[in-house]
């Protein structure tokens, strides 16, 4: 199936831009290891360029720029971006294929939630306009105050290669709908559908520098935006130990920022399960995307009472998911993204059966690939708490497992990570799973399911998974700063 990858430029102020020293990166097609193509890779010098093409777009042509906009106008052009992007859906799928390694069936269903997720956010641009001076009640009938939600201004968006144009999404549709002008970095290990996005603001007509695109490495094109005295905010998705560096770099300047961080999240499987269904959603949960989702349920803490009942179904579910090249109809795991997450994760494997855990399953190489950066499903027993693999976040499909006999058990073993951002529990008592869910301590709990997604509930984890909320109204404020407006309205002297 061959797949034409556009050549593109920076798009800064409505135009593609060369990028000023003119360097680009390679594209490596991680199924197969063959370069593909290149992208731009900006500088410093290109930042400039958007922050100050951004600046122009909220005080051009004064009451009638982005910020001053209604949210009814804007919702528009979010409008016509979902519908362009649903029109090119079946390219930008097989783009995002080709450049990240997901099945093409799973890229399809990220490209209709990307649509989605602008349609849904030009709901909210549209409901802002009537949430506008919301009037606070005050204990003195001589003061009047009301509440303005108004845009931050110019704000960096920083994102990762797991879900490159979702990602992007859950950032720049409520940063535009709040009226900010953007400029969105995506990972240089996956970059193509988000110059398309870029492609797709020029179709529409998209007022100039109100979305800018800067492709590049993180040091040279990250750092400088999240550096920069002129954005006003930086949104990041990405490693725990970047989110710390962004985060430091913007208390340079008191800048906000939201971080939605790593994650190390477990799944509690009660023993009154249903076993093939618990099975499916445990497998699901972590091998998903082939495990590369900062929500990944990649610690399992069963019950020992069917411990072993439970393995073997699991195992026999994991043995049976279809890896392939992920274009191949039916592909339901592709290769990690690249050959460094490739080896790294070779190493997280090793090291666990060195330190003394049984690799059940996995682990290797699947026989039938010889190229690409493909890696088995892999489950880990025998595992202690303090290994790194119970740990760390390995980002890869790789589930390890612990037992317990008591709730509080499992509790424990649930909550002793530096972790926050996500858990399950499946059981088919309710009500312990309600004080289960009470009891986790993460910024998203499942009940009898892993991973599922809406554009509407938020999205965000605690501790060393980052603060701020994406998705719903939520997502929205996180790009809006809220003004109070009081005014003394006695004929009296105060
Ligand atoms: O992440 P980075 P990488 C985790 C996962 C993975 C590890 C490394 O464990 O194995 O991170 O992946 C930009 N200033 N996650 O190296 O560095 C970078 O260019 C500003 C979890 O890809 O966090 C990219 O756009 N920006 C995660 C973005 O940060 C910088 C998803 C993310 O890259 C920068 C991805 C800097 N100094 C990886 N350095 C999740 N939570 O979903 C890099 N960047």
């Amino acid at each position: 199936m061959a797949v034409q990858i556009p050549s593109r430029m920076l798009f800064i102020d409505g135009e593609w831009r060369e990028p000023v020293l003119k360097k680009r990166i390679p594209i490596i097609n991680p199924a197969t290891e063959q370069i593909i193509g290149d992208i731009p890779a900006a500088t410093a010098e290109d930042v400039e360029l958007a922050v100050a093409a951004a600046r122009r777009a909220l005080s051009r042509n004064k009451g009638k720029d982005w910020a001053s906009a209604s949210g009814a106008v804007r919702a528009k052009y979010l409008r016509a971006i979902a519908s362009k992007i649903t029109e090119r859906k079946s390219e930008l799928a097989k783009l995002e294929t080709i450049d990240c390694g997901k099945p093409l069936d799973e890229a399809a269903w990220d490209i209709d939630d990307v649509a989605g997720c602008f349609e849904y956010y030009a709901d909210l641009a549209e409901g802002l306009d009537a949430k506008q001076k919301a009037p606070v009640s005050l204990p003195m009938e001589t003061f009047k105050s009301y509440v303005l939600k108004e845009p931050l201004g110019v704000v960096g968006l920083i994102t990762p290669w797991n879900y490159p144009l979702l990602m992007a999404a859950w950032k720049v549709a409520p940063a535009l709908a709040a009226g900010c002008a953007a400029i969105l970095k995506p990972s240089e290990l996956a970059s193509i559908t988000c110059l398309e996005l870029a492609d797709v603001c020029r179709e529409v007509g998209l007022p100039p520098g109100v979305l800018n695109i800067l492709t590049g490495l993180g040091p040279e094109a990250g750092a400088p935006l999240a550096s920069h005295p002129n954005v006003d905010k930086i949104a990041f998705t990405g490693s725990t130990a970047t989110g710390s560096r962004i985060m430091a770099a913007a208390a340079q300047m008191v800048k906000p920022v939201s971080l939605e961080l790593g994650g190390k999240s477990p799944i509690i499987v009660f023993e009154d399960v249903d076993l093939d269904k618990a099975a499916e959603w445990t497998a699901f949960g972590c091998f998903w995307t082939n495990g590369q989702i900062c929500s990944a349920t990649s610690r399992l803490i069963v019950h020992e009472s069917i411990a072993k009942e439970f393995l073997d179904r699991l195992v026999k579910w994991t043995k049976n998911i279809k890896i392939s090249d992920p274009l191949e109809e039916g592909c339901r795991l592709g290769p990690v993204v690249s050959a460094g997450q490739y080896e790294k994760l070779l190493k997280f494997i090793s090291t666990a059966a060195n330190e003394g855990a049984t690799i059940l399953c996995g682990g290797v190489r699947p026989e039938h690939l010889k190229k690409g950066f493909f890696v088995e499903p892999t489950i880990i027993t025998d595992v202690t708490t303090s290994m790194q693999i119970w740990r760390e976040e390995v980002f890869g499909p790789v589930l390890c497992v612990k037992t317990f006999s008591t709730e509080e058990e499992a509790l424990e073993l649930a909550n002793d990570t530096h972790y926050g951002l996500a858990a399950a529990v499946i059981s088919n008592d309710l009500e312990r799973c309600d004080r289960v869910s009470k009891a986790l301590q993460a910024g998203i709990v499942w009940i009898n399911c892993s991973q599922p997604c809406f554009c509407q509930a938020p999205w965000g984890g605690n501790k060393r998974s980052g603060f701020g909320r994406e998705l719903g109204e939520w997502g929205l404020d996180n790009y809006l700063s809220v003004k109070q407006v009081t005014q003394y309205v006695s004929n009296e002297p105060w």
